[in-house]
C-alpha cells in the first residue's frame, strides 16, 4: 500500500456501502478511506440508541456482520430477546416497553449499551462511533453524517389514510410492505453536517450503492452538502444501487416508482446529475448508457453485483480511476 494515498470519501448506507468498503480497503491504504454514513435510520429503542447503518458499516469491515441476515453480528444469540417477550404480553394500551418486533442480538446489544452511555455521558456520536469502529478494528474513519439527530420519517398508505412512521418501523415492522406516499428527514435543516470538510477536500467522493432515497437522501438533506457536491462534481461518482430495475437488497425500486421516479439506472441518474459526474452501471443496464449520458452524466458499465470481495474491490478501483 503506497503512502500519502489521496483521500477517498464514501457517502454510505447499510448493506451496499458496506460491501462497496470492503472492496475499497482491498485496493487502497484504509487510512485514506472516510466513509460518511446515514443516521436517518438510526432509532431509540427500550432506551437505547441503535444506529444501524454506522453498526453495518462496522461489523462489515469488522468481518463479524452475518452474512446471511446482513445486519447485526455472526454467531448471535437472542436470550434477551426472547427474555422480553414475558413482559409483552403484559404491556398497557399505548406502551412500547418490550417491543420485540426489532431483532436485538445478545451481542449486539453491547455496541448500544456502549453508544447510549456515552452520548448519556454526552460524548459526541461521531467520537463514539470512531472508539466502536476501534474497538473492531476498523482501519478505515467512519463518520456519523452529523452529530445531532435526524430522523427519516415515512408516510405510508394505511387503509386509505396516509400514516407517518419511523423508517425503522416502515423497514422492519412492516418489513417494507406498505406503499409509501413521502419521506421527511425531521431535524435535517438544523443539523450540522459532520462531513463537509471531507467533502471538499477528497480526491475522489464515491455515492455508495445505496438507496438514494432514504440512505443518501438524509445525507444530502443537510445543509451544504449538495452545494459542496455541485462544487466538486467532477469528484464524484455513484454507483447506481438499481441493477435492472431492481435492487440487491431493500425495497429502494419500489420506493422510487411509489415517490414517482423511475426505478431504472435513469432515474438514480436523474436523482444524481446535479451533483455527480459519473454513474457507474451494471453489465445488465448496457443498453442504458444512452439514457443515463442524455441525463449529464458520464457512464461507466462494468459488474457491479457484489457478491464476492473481489467484485467489489474491482468496482472500487473503477470509481477510483473514473475521478482522476
Ligand atoms: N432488519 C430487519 O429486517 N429486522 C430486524 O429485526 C433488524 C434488526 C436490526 C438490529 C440492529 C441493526 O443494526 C440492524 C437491524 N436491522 C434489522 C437492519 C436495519 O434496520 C436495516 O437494514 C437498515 O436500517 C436499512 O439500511
Amino acid at each position: 500500500v503506497e503512502k500519502n494515498e489521496p483521500m477517498i470519501c464514501v457517502l454510505a448506507g447499510g448493506v451496499g456501502a458496506a460491501r462497496f468498503l470492503r472492496g475499497l480497503v482491498r485496493e487502497v491504504d484504509p487510512a485514506s478511506v472516510t466513509a460518511v454514513v446515514n443516521t436517518g435510520d438510526d432509532t431509540i429503542l427500550h432506551g437505547l440508541r441503535i444506529s444501524p447503518d454506522l453498526d453495518t458499516v462496522t461489523y462489515t469491515l469488522a468481518d463479524a456482520i452475518d452474512p446471511v441476515r446482513q445486519w447485526g453480528l455472526r454467531d448471535e444469540s437472542w436470550n434477551m430477546l426472547e427474555a422480553l417477550r414475558r413482559y409483552e404480553g403484559r404491556r398497557p394500551q399505548g406502551s412500547s416497553a418490550a417491543s420485540t418486533w426489532f431483532g436485538l442480538g445478545d451481542r449486539d446489544l453491547a455496541t448500544h449499551l456502549y453508544r447510549t452511555a456515552r452520548l448519556a455521558e454526552g460524548a459526541l456520536l461521531s467520537d463514539i462511533t470512531t472508539e466502536i469502529a476501534q474497538a473492531w478494528g476498523v482501519g478505515i474513519s467512519i463518520v456519523p453524517m452529523t452529530n445531532d439527530r435526524v430522523e427519516t420519517m415515512v408516510d405510508v398508505l394505511d387503509d386509505g389514510d396516509v400514516r407517518r412512521i419511523t423508517f425503522q418501523e416502515y423497514f422492519v415492522r412492516h418489513r417494507h410492505a406498505v406503499p409509501i406516499r413521502g419521506v421527511d428527514f425531521v431535524g435535517a435543516t438544523e443539523a450540522v453536517p459532520a462531513c463537509l470538510e471531507v467533502l471538499a477536500s477528497a480526491e475522489t467522493i464515491v455515492i455508495a450503492p445505496s438507496n438514494p432515497i432514504v440512505s443518501i437522501g438524509p445525507i444530502r438533506a443537510l445543509d451544504g452538502v449538495d452545494r459542496v457536491l455541485r462544487d466538486r462534481r467532477d469528484h464524484v461518482v455513484a454507483v447506481s444501487p438499481i441493477i435492472a430495475g431492481g435492487t440487491v437488497k431493500g425495497p429502494a425500486d419500489r420506493m422510487m416508482a411509489e415517490l414517482g421516479l423511475e426505478a431504472s439506472v435513469t432515474g438514480v441518474a436523474r436523482l444524481y446529475a446535479e451533483i455527480c459526474g459519473t454513474l457507474i452501471i451494471d453489465e445488465r443496464d448496457a443498453h442504458l448508457r444512452d439514457d443515463v449520458e442524455r441525463a449529464g452524466l458520464r457512464c461507466i458499465v462494468t459488474d457491479t453485483m457484489m457478491d464476492d470481495v473481489g467484485v467489489a474491490a474491482r468496482l472500487a478501483r473503477t470509481a477510483i480511476d473514473a475521478t482522476s
